[in-house]
């Protein structure tokens, strides 16, 4: 009784504000139209969630909008135009404790990149360090998702390639400050699909836990598996 009157008291406070770049409650993100993407997380490390707009029509293709003392300020991450799909992640690649940003290409391009967060130096003109994942095969990068799948508590990076129709694996760079592009993997179709499993069912297998992925134009579903 006591947790349904709590959950009722907070529902009944909460409430929304609409801030609009239109109405000049938050900058503008363009010059570019098409904003492809928006990823949410607290890459300043001050406890107050920023997030990110993407584009690809017109540089520069990143911004940041870091939330400070009440009010939300633009920063340029990515001053080039490069054609960022939807459906960008953040993680800590490389392993210094801030979150940096993974994203693919669309249609047009092959490459998936990730930006190098630069805590705790941040100037709104200056651009984070680029760094490519992937730049062969395939373009467009819908989904990517970052967990534990290989059985040490490091993330890795999974992503869906559309053009490929093909799923990939990536491990981060594993020491701190390297610049390796550390090592892809590629999902394969079983030969044959355990009973009851979908058509779309992807496995890779050989590394210290097994696991499965379900992957479809614009989804991605992952799980571990019992050792096979
Ligand atoms: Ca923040
Ligand atoms: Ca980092
Ligand atoms: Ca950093």
């Amino acid at each position: 009784m006591l947790t349904a009157w709590a959950a009722a008291a907070d529902d009944a406070m909460l409430t929304w504000t609409k801030l609009s770049s239109k109405q000049g409650e938050l900058p503008a993100p363009g010059p570019s139209t098409e904003q492809t993407g928006a990823m949410v997380g607290d890459l300043d490390k001050d406890g107050v969630n920023d997030f990110l707009i993407t584009a690809r029509q017109a540089a520069p293709a990143i911004l940041w909008y870091r939330r400070s003392k009440g009010k939300w300020a633009k920063y340029v991450v990515e001053d080039q135009l490069v054609p960022v799909e939807a459906g960008g992640t953040l993680a800590d690649v490389d392993g210094d404790g801030d979150l940096d940003i993974i994203a693919g290409a669309d249609y047009s391009d092959n490459h998936v990149w990730w930006w190098e967060n630069p805590y705790p130096n941040f100037d709104p003109r200056v651009p984070w360090n680029r760094h490519v994942i992937k730049n062969s095969g395939k373009g467009q990068h819908h989904d990517l998702l970052v967990g534990a799948f290989d059985g040490d508590p490091k993330p890795e990076l999974v992503f869906w390639n559309q053009g490929a129709l093909k799923l990939y694996l990536a491990r981060f760079p594993h020491a701190q400050g390297t610049r390796s592009r550390g090592r892809i993997a590629r999902f394969s179709r079983p030969r044959r699909s355990p009973k009851g499993w979908p058509a779309s069912i992807w496995m890779a297998m050989g590394w210290k836990t097994s696991w499965a992925a379900e992957a479809g134009s614009n989804t991605m579903r992952t799980a571990h598996l019992p050792r096979m």
